[in-house]
């Protein structure tokens, strides 16, 4: 098993003169770091951790899932831009997070799990749930530690927090052995950090600044491409600067919605498999992609070898990793989002592309995204249409995978800054519940709604008890076609209709929410929509709402498996 020192420790503050327990002194850490709760379920290797914790003023949600602590702790740091914490007991506890922290990590979340571990002189020898979880979860944490000496643990948890937080943000693990939690020695935190291998580029190199001016003021079609990084370093003035001084449309990644309002001018939808036809063809024909905090993710993308045929390419990002990694780059620059446009901005001219952006136009009249409007069928977009209504547009919405979450993206209109987080790289059934609590937790004067396919909201049911518990008036649209939506839509367009594993029971879930506490709403038609969202709101407490929707609806634009963006099917024209 790896044991992982500190690589770097600080000063350390005057010890506070009289010696702590490892428990104490990660309750101590966690209060420097600020942190106001932890997602968490205990178990016989965290024992000594909730014994401390019963004295700091740090709120402890108890979870039903160790899964739902990883999403939660996701959620609440999506939505606060603070790390989210979460606990879980050694062996399967430990496993249980690792879809979460996964997750987490594929969308760059500042999550900091802690686990307990069997005792050290236990380490090794398949005591009762010992897991490796530092191996385990090695390639989906940002960095884990196992820490083996109490004296090391403070160092440990101040690292941990600033790894999370600074360059590009993602998971960290600490797992500490129950007898370092026990034992105990001089409580310091350290004051500062020391980590020579680690020092994020935050500032653009300024020649890679001015050529990409360069390349912006040449370029006739040129279209921005905004990410995930765009939100995590608040760079949405700076982006909308950009946009508007430039005259260039955006398209947002799915993890980039919000980054820029939907309602402007500019703003061109999403370039996905699944989604704009007027983003897709605005990238095939644009002559210059400004590619800022995204990955060029493959569902992005489509086939990589056909994207952007025509254009250049800028690439703004903190991780140099990601440079050159999907697609090839003409300029890149390394550094944060928003510092590198402030920069930029400092740089380009003022300029006009007014037929480029009335020809995005013209591509978007003619194929709009569309629903049958004459139709009694409770069809689903209708239903994510009805939500912004009633909510003016101003609620958090946190999505499932599936048809879901394209919906929710196609119609919805997000204008706010920061508060959508569907998410994005692991594509986690269940995750919109907990997310959404987390999300709650951390913005409690914010509107939360989750919108879950009735598969994926079945993953996670069980935090229905953690919502009523603990007072989280979450509010969940499970959009119920009775079929794993998404996987139908493939099977009956690529698959010949072979739909084994996709048809889909399930309970009465309005029964169930009350069952658990909850207040239970089922639809099925077009007029309860509305009044039934509005109930929903107006519920003091945790809401579900079933939608019965029209069983095979499908979600395009869809790009089929291995074409190129431009090669999607669009669908019957409504
Ligand atoms: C944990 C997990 N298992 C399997 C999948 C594969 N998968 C992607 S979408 C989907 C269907 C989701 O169905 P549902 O939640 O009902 O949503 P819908 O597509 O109907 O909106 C499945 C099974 C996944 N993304 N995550």
């Amino acid at each position: 098993m790896a044991v992982s020192k500190p690589v770097a420790v600080g000063p350390i503050e005057a010890p506070e003169g009289k010696k702590l327990s490892g428990a104490q002194i990660l309750c101590e850490c966690l209060l420097k770091e600020g942190v106001e709760v932890i997602f968490g379920i205990p178990g016989g290797a965290t024992l000594p951790l909730y014994h401390a914790l019963y004295e700091y003023p740090i709120r402890h949600i108890l979870v039903r899932h160790e899964q739902g602590a990883a999403h939660a702790a996701d959620g609440y740091a999506r939505a606060t831009g603070r790390p989210g914490v979460c606990f879980a007991t050694s062996g399967p506890g430990a496993t249980n997070l690792t879809s979460g922290i996964a997750n987490a990590c594929l969308d760059s979340s500042p999550v900091v799990a802690i686990t307990g571990q069997v005792a050290t002189p236990l380490i090794g020898k398949d005591a009762f749930q010992e897991v490796d979880i530092t191996g385990i979860t090695q390639p989906i944490t940002k960095h884990n530690y196992l820490v083996t000496r109490v004296e090391d643990l403070a160092p440990v948890v101040k690292e941990a927090f600033y790894l999370a937080t600074t360059g590009r943000p993602g998971p960290v693990l600490i797992d500490i052995p129950r007898d370092v939690q026990t034992a105990k020695t001089n409580f310091g935190y350290p004051k500062g950090i020391r980590l020579p291998g680690y020092k994020p580029t935050l500032l653009g190199h300024q020649r890679q600044i001015r050529q990409a001016a360069a390349l912006i003021g040449e370029a006739e079609r040129p279209v921005i491409l905004a990410g995930h990084g765009v939100i995590i370093s608040g760079a949405f003035a700076d982006l909308r600067e950009l946009a508007e001084k430039g005259d260039i449309p955006v398209i947002t990644t799915l993890l980039g919605i919000s980054s820029f309002p939907e309602s402007h001018r500019l703003s061109f939808g999403i370039p996905h498999t699944i989604c704009s036809v007027y983003a897709n063809t605005a990238v095939n024909e644009s002559d210059l992609l400004i590619a800022i905090g995204m990955r060029f993710d493959d569902r992005a993308t489509g086939k990589t070898s056909h994207f952007a045929p025509k254009a250049r390419v800028i690439h703004i990002d903190i991780d140099p990793a990601e440079i050159g990694k999907n697609v090839r780059v003409d300029v890149p620059i390394v550094g944060d989002v928003k510092n590198v446009l402030m920069s930029l901005n400092k740089e380009i001219a003022l300029a006009k592309h007014t037929e480029w952006v009335e020809q995005i136009n013209r591509w978007r009249e003619q194929f709009p995204l569309t629903i049958d409007t004459e139709t009694d069928v409770l069809l689903p977009q209708y239903v994510v249409q009805q939500i912004y209504g009633v909510t003016e547009g101003k609620a958090t919405i946190v999505t499932d995978v599936g048809q879901n979450q394209m919906w929710a993206a196609q119609y919805y209109c997000y204008d706010r800054p920061t508060v959508s987080s569907p998410l994005g790289g692991l594509g986690t059934m269940g995750f919109s519940l907990p997310a959404a609590m987390g999300a709650k937790v951390g913005r409690p004067d914010e509107l939360i709604w989750a919108i879950a396919g009735d598969g994926g909201f079945q993953m996670n049911i069980q935090e229905l008890a953690t919502v009523v518990q603990d007072k989280i008036p979450v509010k969940v649209a499970i959009l119920n076609n009775g079929y794993l939506g998404m996987i139908r839509q493939w099977q009956q367009l690529f698959f010949e209709r072979r739909y084994l594993g996709s048809p889909l029971s399930g309970p009465d879930f309005a029964r169930v929410a009350e069952a658990y506490g909850a207040a239970g709403f089922r639809v099925t038609t077009k007029e309860e929509v509305r009044p039934t969202l509005i109930k929903a709101m107006e519920y003091d407490g945790p809401a579900i709402v079933d939608f019965w929707v029209a069983r095979e609806e499908n979600v395009y634009p869809m790009i089929p498996p291995g074409a190129a963006a431009i090669e999607m099917i669009h669908g019957p024209q409504k």
